[in-house]
């Protein structure tokens, strides 16, 4: 059912213009090849659009999800997603930009805080940034540690006052609310405390690091709680 679904909008991708197929497929080179890996329209997307740089990716559930925190910390953790539930939750309304033009307002994310998270572990003073990465095997992305404590950066259980689907990055994504949607990595399995910002998979193929989507729509603005 899935797979047919992003056959489908693989289809739609290939027929489109060029210019409309995103920079995201034309970057991605052999996987653009690969049509069901990389995008297509999600069953109930409502503006989304799925995009992974695999063609598969393993599916993870309460059973067994893990997310370790590691690196530059004095606390090193593996919690589970009975942990991360059992924390304290920030919901947030913003609006998801995708890089290549598409974009979702109004999207309800909800999780646990990335600076309380941080804080549990225990920052050392060398540390300047944190890497992520994805139970997918190859996606990757990083903050400054600046940018990682901001109030609406949070590793995600929720979009949309629903569970994360699969598609959506499931169990648990990263929602960074001020930036550019590919600094949401999807399949989040790792957080290392490091000493300065790595390039994250799209970076590496010519993405700013610096991802901000501009001031003109307010978005970075920090809330205060
Ligand atoms: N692991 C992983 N995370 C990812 C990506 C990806 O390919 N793999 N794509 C990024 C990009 S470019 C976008 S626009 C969003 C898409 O999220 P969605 O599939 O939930 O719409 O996920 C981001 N996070
Ligand atoms: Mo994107």
């Amino acid at each position: 059912m899935l797979l047919g679904t992003l056959g489908l909008g693989a289809l739609g991708v290939v027929a489109a213009p060029a210019l409309q197929r995103g920079m995201e497929s034309f970057l991605a080179g052999a996987a653009e090849r690969d049509p069901t890996g990389l995008t297509g329209l999600l069953p109930n997307g409502g503006g989304f659009r799925y995009y992974s740089v695999t063609s598969s990716v393993p599916h993870k559930d309460a059973d067994n999800y893990q997310l370790k925190i590691d690196g530059l910390v004095d606390r090193p953790v593996t919690y589970t997603l009975a942990d991360l539930r059992a924390m304290p939750q920030t919901r947030m309304v913003r609006d998801v930009q995708c890089v290549t033009g598409w974009r979702v307002p109004g999207t309800p994310f909800e999780g646990v805080r990335l600076s309380r998270l941080l804080d549990a572990a225990g920052v050392r003073s060398s540390a300047g940034a944190v890497r992520f990465t994805c139970f997918d095997g190859a996606y990757s992305e990083s903050l400054t540690l600046d940018q990682a404590r901001r109030a609406d950066v949070i590793v995600a259980l929720r979009m949309q006052d629903k569970n994360l689907s699969h598609s959506h990055g499931g169990p648990v994504r990263l929602y960074v609310a001020p930036m550019y949607f590919y600094k949401s990595a999807k399949w989040l399995s790792g957080i290392t405390v490091t000493e300065d910002v790595r390039a994250g998979y799209w970076e590496n193929r010519g993405y700013d690091i610096d991802a901000w989507v501009g001031k003109s729509n307010g978005r970075d603005d920090e809330p205060t709680s």
